[in-house]
């Protein structure tokens, strides 16, 4: 008897903790946003969440209004669908909403990298030298190098130079550009190696093939991995993918390499002198890779079909490139060299610049998570004001809020090419929202601390690709009849989206 009480106390306090722990106590209290738990113990809404994010959220947002907490695989994230009160979140001061604390975990979690101390700082100090001004310069530089051996090698190298090339638009435009991406940053086989220049060309386009092939597997695994979804099989199936980078990019295999951008090398020095062990180094290598090629391909392939599927806005970009390149000087022909794409002439392409921002806001679909690292009051734009709870995640999501709102964005799911240019030919950054002037109307590079660093080496990147495919080749649909495939639903949240179907389509040289 006198052990049967404090066991039975035990018991019960177990059973308090799980379900204290289980989120089944937690109550609106009052000033706080709604609370909608869902209706299964800490796993709340992943379920619907998972399956379409953008569904869920309009749904929630009927229900509760533009501000609600919801709880999901044990977690409270609260999200805020008021574009003007976005700037009350980007703007907090990191003692009160921390990025990096949410992204230490997922490093953890999705690319077994642990990071330094003062990662984000030593990050940021390698971003501003190396991804603006000369340093971009250089970047943009290698890219169209890369591009031309990848894309434009057997130019002019006999054969039949105008038959027709099959392909899906989707594997095609995602394969070039990461390639000649991961090789502009990462650098090339040096000739020494190789024996001969024309051979360290070959062995480029061989290897970075290889690695293609492995990256879109872990690619598509991704969303699951994320999440936590994946079955034992699949683990152990990523975790050889992962293994396979760590080696294809460790440090040994890098120094050997012609070119490698002065970004990833600051990078791994800052964490070499810093005493970070070389296997761990490694593994950053790919965190780099899959930071800097996940969504330059995917976001290419949309451009390049939005194009092809609207006659006039592909004219008016084809007409903007051919006028670039006579503007130039350059004489291109068949037999004599490769357009000299160079940074200067990215500058002259407003329409392609609108078309690409245009595509961006169709297709680029990011969340932005806070940790919210006290308890704190949120006031939003219009003077409600709200509390906060220490522990919960405070989240945005553009897309369904910005991107596709149609006081906004008029007509938001038709792709204009021109829905970012004034009358008079240039950027327009001018949309309204309640009839006040918006600062974010568009966000696919996330926005505040976190907000991408690689996006002028990325909008270069996209440029360049869909210059040289349309400067060079003519373009169609397999099937004349075409449609636009609908999203992956299960990849929203993650950056840019990725099509349920490819796209067949054939390209020859134009001249
Ligand atoms: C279309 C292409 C790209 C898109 C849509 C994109 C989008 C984004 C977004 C939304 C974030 C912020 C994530 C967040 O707030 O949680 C981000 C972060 C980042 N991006 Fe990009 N990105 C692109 C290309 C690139 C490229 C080419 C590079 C490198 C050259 C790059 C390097 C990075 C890095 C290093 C971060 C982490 C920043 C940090 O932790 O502070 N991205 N990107
Ligand atoms: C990290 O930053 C703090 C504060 O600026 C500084 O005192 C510390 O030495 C830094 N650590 C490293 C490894 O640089
Ligand atoms: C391309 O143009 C750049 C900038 O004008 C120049 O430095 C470079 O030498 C040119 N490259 C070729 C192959 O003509
Ligand atoms: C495709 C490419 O850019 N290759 C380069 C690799 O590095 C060597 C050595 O610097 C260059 O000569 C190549 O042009």
């Amino acid at each position: 008897m006198g052990l049967l009480v404090p066991i039975l106390l035990a018991l019960l306090a177990s059973l308090f903790g799980g379900l204290y722990i289980l989120g089944v106590f937690r109550k609106q209290r009052p000033g706080e946003p709604p609370l909608d738990r869902g209706s299964i113990p800490w796993f709340g809404h992943v379920l619907e969440f998972r399956r379409d994010t953008a569904k869920f959220l309009e749904r929630m947002k009927q229900k509760h209004g533009d501000i609600f907490t919801v709880q999901l695989g044990g977690n409270y994230f609260t999200f805020l669908m008021d574009p003007s009160s976005f700037g009350a979140v980007v703007k907090e001061a990191r003692t009160k909403l921390d990025f990096n604390a949410y992204v230490r975990k997922q490093l953890i979690k999705v690319f077994g990298y642990t990071q330094i101390e003062n990662e984000s700082k030593f990050l940021h100090d390698s971003n501003n030298r190396h991804l603006k001004g000369d340093g971009l310069v250089l970047l943009t530089e290698s890219m169209m190098k890369n591009l031309q051996n990848l894309m434009l090698h057997s130019v002019g190298k006999g054969g039949d130079q105008k038959a027709w090339i099959e392909d899906g638009l989707f594997m095609y435009s995602y394969n070039i550009v990461f390639r000649a991406g991961y090789l502009s940053l990462f650098g090339n086989v040096s000739s020494r190696e190789a024996g001969s220049t024309e051979k360290s060309f070959e062995m480029d386009r061989i290897q970075s093939d290889e690695l293609f092939k492995e990256f879109r597997k872990y690619d598509q695994y991704f969303p699951k991995l994320n999440y936590g979804l994946l079955s034992p099989r699949e683990s152990i199936e990523v975790k050889k993918l992962l293994r396979l980078f760590w080696k294809t990019l460790s440090i040994p295999v890098l120094n050997n390499k012609d070119n490698p951008s002065s970004w990833v090398h600051e990078l791994q020095q800052t964490r070499e002198e810093l005493g970070m062990k070389e296997f761990m180094q490694d593994r950053y290598m790919f965190v780099i890779l899959w930071a800097s090629q996940g969504n330059t391909g995917p976001a290419t392939f949309w451009l390049l079909l939005y194009l092809m599927k609207n006659p006039e806005a592909m004219a008016a970009v084809r007409g903007e490139v051919d006028r670039v390149v006579k503007e130039s000087g350059q004489e291109v022909g068949l037999g004599g060299p490769k357009v000299n794409l160079t940074y200067d002439m990215l500058q002259k392409t407003p329409i392609l610049d609108s078309a690409l921002e245009e595509t961006l806001r169709l297709t680029v679909a990011p969340y932005l998570v806070r940790a919210v690292m006290e308890n704190m009051n949120f006031k939003m734009a219009d003077g409600r004001a709200y509390q906060i709870r220490q522990g919960d995640r405070l989240t945005l999501f553009p897309y369904t809020v910005v991107h596709i709102d149609s006081e906004i964005h008029p007509d938001p799911l038709s792709f204009k090419y021109d829905r970012f240019l004034n009358p008079d030919g240039s950027k327009k950054t001018d949309f309204y929202k309640n009839g006040k002037k918006l600062r974010y109307y568009t966000m696919p590079w996330g926005a505040g601390v976190s907000k991408c660093p690689g996006r002028f080496f990325a909008m270069n990147e996209m440029k360049q690709f869909v210059f040289f495919m349309v400067f060079y080749f003519d373009l169609e649909f397999k099937n004349p009849n075409e449609e636009i495939p609908d999203v992956d639903v299960k990849r929203w949240g993650i950056g840019a989206m990725q099509p349920t179907r490819d796209i067949g389509f054939r390209y020859r040289l134009r001249f």
